[in-house]
């Protein structure tokens, strides 16, 4: 059963409290604890394809998941595990479709992140770059027809900048002046092309601002309290009717596109700057700060592992697809003579 009772961890607690920062510091390490376990899964060959992760780029799926009601919805890509958590998907709904569980969000169709839970908010990705953002702005968009008081929310990397789709998008946005909020995690490469060899004025913040006119703000994504504050902000603008919003997270992604790839391209220089800049650990020494003693913090990073390894016991518990649901789902257009 799920339980809010912080001696006990269970794999099935949305975990929002009232107490943000704690709140922050719950789904970081979440997503942090979370991400290593797949991976040594991923390395043992237990979850098929490949295996993507969002170290470094925890604050800011954490802050964007906390700023958004149970109402508003969210498309996150595959680097925001902790938008997930922070709308209430679960650890073992997570760990259930990377192992590709007959009854995980997906029912054992991908192993990987493209999964979302609808009926809680969170719709799943789709990996075509740029192609959620016009996503996002239909949702916004019926959320004004229907004067809901909701928000839609994406996220970008640089990546998506190079698409017609993002800028189509962006440009609907802002006509339409829809509630919508976009999170540009720039996180210094698009797989392994630097911000700079992609395009000249490398300021997201500028380009989305002077080309579609939607206010954005510029935060650093490895401080997990700044970008909820600031999130928080725009989400809260574009409810109260002021069009779309957009913040600008810098960070780096410290591994690399995705397992296969050791990241070898990025400076030296650029790895020194973010050494001691872990999310985790800024949040860690802010709560510190705020009066947390180690051993509450302590207590934090239990519940936490208790978390994932409860969850992560329920996925294996869970049945592999049924075979003869192969075809469930599957549309094929009858073609002439065959
Ligand atoms: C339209 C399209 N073109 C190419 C790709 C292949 N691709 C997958 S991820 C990626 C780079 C994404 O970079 P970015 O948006 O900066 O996100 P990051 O991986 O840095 O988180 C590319 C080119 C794709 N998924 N979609």
């Amino acid at each position: 059963m799920p339980t809010d009772d912080a001696t006990q961890p269970c794999a099935d607690v949305p975990l929002v409290t009232t107490d943000e920062r704690v709140a922050l510091f719950r789904l970081v390490l979440l997503q942090r604890l979370f991400e290593e376990r797949a991976l040594a899964l991923y390395r043992q060959g237990r979850i098929a394809g490949s295996f993507y992760d969002g170290r470094g780029q925890e604050a800011v799926a954490a802050a964007a998941g906390l700023a958004l009601g149970p109402d508003d919805v969210v498309c996150p890509l595959n680097r925001e595990l902790a938008t997930h958590f922070a709308k209430g998907v679960t650890v073992a709904e997570a760990f259930r479709n990377f192992l590709g569980r007959g009854d995980s969000p997906t029912r054992g169709r991908d192993g990987n992140m493209h999964f979302g839970v609808p009926e809680r908010g969170v719709f799943p990705l789709v990996s075509m770059l740029g192609d959620l953002v016009p996503v996002t702005v239909g949702a916004a968009l019926a959320f004004k027809r229907r004067d809901e008081p909701r928000v839609a929310m994406t996220f970008l990397g640089e990546g998506a900048f190079s698409v017609g789709d993002t800028h189509e998008g962006l440009n609907l946005a802002g006509v339409w002046q829809v509630p919508a909020v976009f999170v540009l995690q720039r996180n210094q490469f698009a797989y392994s092309t630097p911000v700079e060899r992609q395009m000249l004025n490398t300021s997201l913040a500028e380009r989305v601002y002077g080309g579609w006119s939607i206010p954005c703000e510029t935060v650093d994504g490895t401080d997990a309290v700044a970008a909820f504050d600031t999130i928080r902000a725009a989400v809260e603008r574009a409810r109260a009717g002021l069009g779309p919003q957009a913040v600008e997270a810098v960070t780096l992604r410290i591994h690399g596109h995705a397992a296969h790839d050791g990241a070898a391209y990025v400076p030296q220089e650029l790895r020194e700057a973010y050494a001691d800049r872990d999310p985790v650990e800024r949040l860690a020494a802010r709560l510190a700060l705020d009066g947390a003693s180690s051993a509450q913090l302590d207590q934090l990073r239990t519940e936490a592992a208790a978390a994932i390894a409860w969850g992560l016991e329920e996925a294996e518990a869970s049945p592999a697809p049924d075979p003869s649901t192969l075809e469930d789902g599957v549309w094929a257009a009858p073609l002439h003579g065959l």
